[in-house]
């Protein structure tokens, strides 16, 4: 573990605590990079192990390709993939494009009520997010926060390259000492509860509705996960994208400058350029669906003609036929009243929730509740 610094931060590097070898199966699919500013990580792991962008083994990303593609049925690869340095900066793309407010409304609530939030939580108080983020929305609260005692903020990513992006954003906060987290989400957490000082309480930031990218029922457990690792009278802010009308969902996940088609697509390449792939991008497109059901956008790949895929390093060949996708990405949408419901089903009470005027985005203030309702 690379030692914290002694004092607050007041430098662009804070400290980065470092566990290595200690990702378990469970945390791992918790562990991926934060959703903003991913950029591209080496030697998050154990070491020695070759490592593609991300910070994911190579070994861990051509077993997930080989596994996904390999299914019979809908083939699959998994979203976690998406964020290597080129990825990353294609997420950041997204997130000003007109079709696509959920990153602007996310940090418009996080800023209008940043006040609010922090006096919902009793003082003395530390802070940890769930993903390092490009650090704009964490600042609010921060600053609120660093107002009313000096403070500790804890990012915790797998990515070291998005950690110090974060950290450089942040640096300048009065009073917010700042200390990176290299760890997937869970044990990021459990090691931060494991520092807290006696009568601190922590509030846990999960912003972007990045819940919605997990299969709703590894969402709910995903919140269970985090309460387990949180005392009672402890705080979540969650942040979670509302159902809107299907042309705007859509318009969203399907951006017509192709930006979110560059994103997608670029998955395909990442596997060239890590596995030696040899997908031919251009007998490929992009697709995003609306699933009724699971109230839920669906994004594609969908091969353009028959074909036949070779992945030396994955160690397979894959034929497809014309018209057949590749499923990457579920992007679930919520409605206030089912936010609420699945927190409480994970241990948390839904205190307060604020929306935006302009793009319909929910933040979820949950206190984690004793399991002994007698208490
Ligand atoms: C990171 N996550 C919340 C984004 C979303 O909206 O599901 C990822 C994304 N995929 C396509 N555009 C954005």
């Amino acid at each position: 573990m690379i030692p914290e610094p002694a004092g607050a931060s007041s430098h662009a590097w804070a400290a980065i605590a470092y566990r290595p070898g200690q990702r378990s199966r469970d945390n791992d699919r918790f562990g991926y990079p934060s959703c903003m500013g991913k950029q591209e990580a080496r030697g998050a792991g154990s070491g020695g192990e070759a490592r593609g962008g991300g910070g994911v083994s190579l070994r861990e990303f051509a077993a997930d390709v080989r596994a996904g593609l390999s299914k019979q049925g809908q083939r699959e690869l998994p979203s976690k993939y998406f964020y290597d340095e080129v990825g990353s900066a294609l997420f950041e793309a997204i997130s000003v494009l007109p079709e696509y407010g959920l990153t602007r409304a996310d940090e418009r609530i996080v800023r209008a009520h940043a006040d609010e939030i922090v006096s919902r939580v009793p003082s003395p108080a530390i802070v940890a997010e769930l993903g390092s983020g490009s650090g704009r929305k964490p600042r609010w609260i921060l600053g609120s926060l660093g107002r009313r005692e000096p403070a500790v903020y804890y990012p915790i990513d797998i990515s070291p390259a998005a950690l110090a992006r974060c950290e450089w954003e942040l640096s300048r906060i009065p009073s917010v000492r700042i200390i990176g987290m290299l760890n997937p989400y869970l044990e990021g957490l459990k090691e931060v509860a494991s520092r807290r000082k006696d009568g601190q309480r922590i509030l846990v930031l999960f912003l972007g509705s990045t819940i919605g990218n997990f299969d709703r029922p590894v969402g709910e457990q995903f919140l269970g996960q985090v309460r387990s690792a949180l005392l009672p009278g402890d705080a979540l802010l969650l942040g979670t994208d509302l159902e809107k009308p299907i042309p705007q969902m859509l318009a969203a996940y399907d951006d017509p400058v192709g930006v979110t088609a560059a994103f997608n697509l670029n998955l395909l390449a990442r596997i060239n350029r890590e596995l030696g792939g040899d997908f031919d991008l251009r007998r490929w497109r992009h697709a995003a669906r609306w699933d009724e059901q699971q109230r839920r956008i669906e994004m594609h790949l969908v091969s353009q003609e028959r074909q036949t895929v070779r992945i030396p390093r994955a160690g397979v060949e894959v034929s497809f036929r014309q018209d057949e996708t590749i499923w990457t990405e579920n992007s679930h949408k919520y409605t206030p009243d089912l936010v609420a419901s699945m927190a409480q089903r994970a241990g948390f009470r839904c205190e307060a929730q604020w929306s935006d005027e302009e793009w319909p985005f929910a933040e979820s203030f949950l206190i984690a509740i004793s399991p002994d309702p007698s208490r």
